[in-house]
C-alpha cells in the first residue's frame, strides 16, 4: 500500500519521506500525536489499512474496516499562535474536497464543521487536535482524516448504514484506496502552503462547499436544544445562528453538536 501511494504522489510533493504507514493501528491520530511529543517533524503523516480506535469528536468512534477507506493523520508545526489556526478544520475540509474531485470527479458537500457529505450521507469526518508546549505556546497541530473509499452499502454496519456513502458509491467506480490518499497527501500540502496567507481566500471557498448554510437546524448543548436558521460562516469558520426570537450566536467548533441532515447526532 505504501507504495502504491508513493507511486501515485506528485514529484512535487514535500514530505515524501515523511509517510508512515501501518496495516493496522488504534488510531492514526492517536500514533501521530506520540510521534509529535518525540519530535517528530512538520509533515509527517501516518496512514493505516485498518483502525481499531479510530475517533472523532466527544468519544464517538470512527469505523475504519480494513482497505475500505483512507485513514490518515498528518502533523502541522504551524509557526503562529492557536488562535490563528481557528479555520485548520475548514481548509483541511476544502482541501478533502478538492482530493475527492480530483480522485473520484465529483465533489462533495461540507456539513459544518467537520463532515464530508454527498446528499444526506456522511463519506468522511476529519478531527483536527492541537497539542501545547509547556509555556502554553502552539506545539502541533495534529489533523485526521477518514474517507470512506471502497464500501458498498451493506459493508457499513447497521448503526450507519442508512447514513454513511462511499467515494466509490457515488462514483459509481472502484476508486483506489492508495490514489485517494495520495491526492488527499497533496492538497494537504497545498492547504499547509497557504494555511496562513490565505485565510479569507480559504473560507470562501468552505462557503461555497458548506451544504449547512441557510438550513433549519439544532444546537445542541448538553440537554438543551435551541432551533435556528445557518446564516453564515465567519471570518475565523465559526456559525452564526439565527434564532426564531430575532437573535444571533456565533458557535465555534466542538463547543457545541448541530442536528443537520442525518438523524445521528
Ligand atoms: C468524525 O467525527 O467524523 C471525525 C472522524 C475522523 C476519523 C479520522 S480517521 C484518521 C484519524 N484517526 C482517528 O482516530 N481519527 C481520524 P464525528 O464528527 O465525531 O463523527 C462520528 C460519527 O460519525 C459517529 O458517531 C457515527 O455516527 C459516524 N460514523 C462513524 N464511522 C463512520 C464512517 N466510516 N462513515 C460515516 N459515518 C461514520
Amino acid at each position: 500500500m505504501k507504495q502504491d501511494i508513493l507511486r501515485s504522489l506528485s514529484p512535487d510533493y514535500p514530505w515524501g519521506d515523511r509517510i508512515e504507514y501501518f496495516p493496522t493501528i488504534g488510531s492514526t491520530n492517536d500514533f501521530l500525536k506520540a510521534l509529535a511529543k518525540q519530535g517528530a517533524p512538520h509533515g509527517t503523516a501516518v496512514l493505516a489499512g485498518l483502525q481499531t480506535g479510530g475517533h472523532g469528536r466527544l468519544g464517538r468512534s470512527f469505523h475504519s474496516p480494513e482497505g475500505m477507506g483512507v485513514y490518515l493523520s498528518l502533523l502541522l508545526r504551524p509557526e503562529c499562535l492557536p488562535t490563528q489556526l481557528m479555520h485548520l478544520t475548514c481548509a483541511t475540509a476544502v482541501a478533502m474536497c478538492d482530493a475527492v474531485e480530483k480522485t473520484a470527479g465529483f465533489r462533495p458537500g461540507i456539513k459544518w464543521t467537520n463532515d464530508l457529505v454527498y446528499g444526506r450521507r456522511k463519506l468522511g469526518g476529519i478531527l483536527t487536535e492541537l497539542g501545547f508546549t509547556p509555556k502554553g505556546t502552539l506545539d502541533y497541530a495534529v489533523i485526521g482524516i477518514g474517507i470512506n473509499c471502497r464500501q458498498q452499502e451493506a459493508d457499513f454496519p447497521e448503526e450507519i448504514r442508512q447514513i454513511a456513502a462511499s467515494v466509490s458509491m457515488v462514483s459509481g467506480t472502484d476508486i483506489s484506496p492508495a490514489r485517494l490518499a495520495a491526492a488527499m497527501l497533496e492538497a494537504l500540502a497545498q492547504m499547509d502552503a497557504h494555511l496562513l496567507t490565505g485565510k479569507e481566500a480559504i473560507l470562501d471557498a468552505y462557503r461555497m462547499d458548506c451544504v449547512t448554510l441557510g438550513k433549519e437546524i439544532s444546537v445542541l448543548r448538553g440537554d438543551d436544544v435551541r432551533h435556528g436558521t445557518a446564516l453564515s460562516v465567519d471570518d475565523e469558520g465559526a456559525l452564526v445562528v439565527a434564532y426564531p426570537d430575532g437573535t444571533q450566536e456565533t458557535i465555534n467548533a466542538g463547543e457545541v453538536s448541530i442536528r443537520g441532515m442525518y438523524g445521528y447526532l
